[in-house]
């Protein structure tokens, strides 16, 4: 049974009573006491997820060819962190990760998600809205899911979709079912699919085409925007998708609406909220494919839709914001912003993104990007601000989102049983700014695991492809593994194998036992 913080410590420290343990107790209980006071106040919590972002695509991080004003502004009022991680370096292993606090790599069927998969968290884990609901907190998600949804065999999309995260422990969902570039391209808002005229069914297959409408790779005529890669299966709004999808022409969403559509959503569920704390999960479609900004976010940026796609997110940022300026919760309301992996730029469409690019660094100084084991696959934008409990600054700490669970539990006082979060560590200190080191070890996904031990990293050797050439991405996968010192070089040039075989020894048997056992080491 992991225990409260505050309670842990007492135990463990009362009975060594050197002077060097009274002074650390004394500091802790420091600590564990601001904590406590927090406890109290229940915040309400609101992750706001952003897809494929990358480090380096936000101006508090130093992009200088677009400004994000307010995120910038949540990143000077909130603690900035430098080595926050997504448990993955693609979407679908990340949410896993993030929503049960278990590494996805451990399960079966966790990769990236068809847009007709069952549901792949089974309904009797225990996830982070369980969390928040066993604290009395009402919970919502709205936005991307990508993690499925239905029985064995898929959803049915003309009627009950469930399981889904209302038997996940959220009260309320408005789902993008799986991705924009994959159908269906509905909305599902709690266990239907919206505005679906019954006259008109949707059909759903990723094996087989079904129905008579046009594909993009027959149809290019049809279309406004063309794949570069993939892509080329059922045309909606002159966008070619990933599947074939017929019917429920009714429920179809608009791309260029879809930002304010969720948005929508999240501050209506932030406007029906009065006395019990809330959870929202605001999971934004962007700036994943296709890019489909409105139209008033054109030439925002100098860097087409992939640029004027981040200038909507800043403004989806600051909605959240002034609604809860609005309600009078923004000082005791905790927002974390964040993304799920690392950035693209070709992912499958062409979009300008790559002619457009010019100086700025999505990925900024480090290497690879979305899908890859080098740095920018997994380490993001990280950012927490909450006036009434969290100082302003930077962090340097190593954390990561299988940790929220296991994090929040002790900020809300909950007890987790042995089941739960099996891979997540309570890093609640560092994410309040109050330790400075976070995580000892993390393990890192991507076709190759990686092993962070302080600035030393360890990716393990793999025979998987090293470079893909439709996205340009480096993979980080070498036969041999490559060890890196991120201290002195972020950008993961120097290998150091060679140099340091006995680090290379003790950091694949930590990998190994970390992945031989249930749960990680506390
Ligand atoms: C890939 C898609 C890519 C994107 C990704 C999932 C192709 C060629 N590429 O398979 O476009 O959809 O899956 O992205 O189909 S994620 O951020 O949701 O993991
Ligand atoms: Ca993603």
């Amino acid at each position: 049974m992991r225990v409260p913080l505050l309670s842990s410590m007492i135990r463990y420290h009362s009975p060594h009573f050197s002077a060097t343990f009274l002074w650390a107790w004394v500091l802790l209980l420091s600590h564990a006491a601001t904590l406590g006071d927090k406890v109290a106040d229940h915040p309400n919590v609101v992750i706001i997820y952003a897809d494929d972002l990358g480090y380096g695509d936000l101006s508090c991080y130093g992009a200088s060819a677009l400004k994000t004003p307010r995120i910038d502004a949540l990143a000077k009022g909130g603690l900035m962190f430098t080595d926050g991680h997504a448990a993955a370096a693609t979407c679908t292993p990340s949410r896993f990760a993030m929503l049960t606090g278990q590494y996805a790599w451990r399960r079966q069927d966790t990769g990236i998600a068809r847009g007709d998969a069952p549901l792949i968290i089974p309904p009797d884990t225990f996830t982070l809205a369980d969390l928040f609901k066993q604290a009395h907190y009402t919970t919502g998600v709205v936005g991307k899911w990508h993690l499925g949804l239905g029985p064995a065999g898929g959803a049915d999309w003309n009627g009950v979709i469930q399981p889904g995260p209302l038997e996940l422990g959220f009260d309320y969902a408005f789902l993008i079912p799986a991705t924009g570039d994959r159908v269906p391209c509905v909305y599902v808002e709690n266990h239907r699919v919206v505005g679906l005229d019954p006259e008109d069914p949707i059909q759903v297959s990723f094996k087989e085409r079904v129905g008579s409408e046009p594909i993009g790779a027959e149809r290019p005529d049809l279309l406004t925007m063309h794949p570069s890669h993939g892509h080329d299966r059922t045309i909606i709004n002159g966008i070619s998708r990933i599947g074939y999808m017929s019917g429920g022409t009714a429920a179809r969403w608009n791309d260029e609406n879809m930002a304010d559509d969720i948005t929508d959503k999240a501050l209506e569920f932030i406007e029906r909220q009065s006395k019990k704390p809330f959870f929202l999960f605001f999971s934004l479609h962007d700036i994943h494919v296709p890019r489909v900004p409105h139209p008033r976010f054109r030439g925002q940026t100098a860097m087409g839709p992939r640029g004027d796609a981040i200038a909507q997110t800043d403004w989806c940022v600051g909605q959240i914001m002034d609604k809860l300026g609005e309600k009078g919760l923004a000082e005791n309301t905790l927002v974390l912003f964040t993304s799920d992996n690392g950035p693209v730029i070709d992912d499958g469409y062409k979009d300008q993104a790559v002619e457009q690019l010019g100086e700025h660094h999505p990925s900024g100084p480090f290497r690879g990007g979305k899908y890859s084991a080098f740095e920018a696959g997994t380490r993001v934008p990280w950012i927490m601000h909450w006036p009434a409990g969290i100082a302003h600054g930077r962090s340097a700490a190593l954390v990561s989102q299988v940790d929220l669970i296991a994090s929040f539990a002790d900020l809300l006082g909950q007890r987790l049983d042995d089941e739960s979060s099996p891979d997540g560590q309570n890093m609640m200190m560092a994410l309040l700014g109050k330790d400075p080191i976070g995580r000892k070890e993390l393990v890192l996904q991507a076709r190759s695991l990686s092993l962070r031990r302080g600035q030393w990293k360890w990716i393990e050797p793999s025979r998987a492809q090293a470079f893909n050439r439709q996205t340009q991405i480096e993979l980080g996968n070498h036969p041999d593994g490559w060890l890196f010192y991120l201290g002195d070089d972020l950008g993961e040039s120097r290998d150091l194998k060679e140099d340091y075989p006995g680090i290379v020894t003790s950091m694949q048997d930590s990998l190994d036992r970390i992945r031989g056992q249930k749960r990680d080491p506390k």
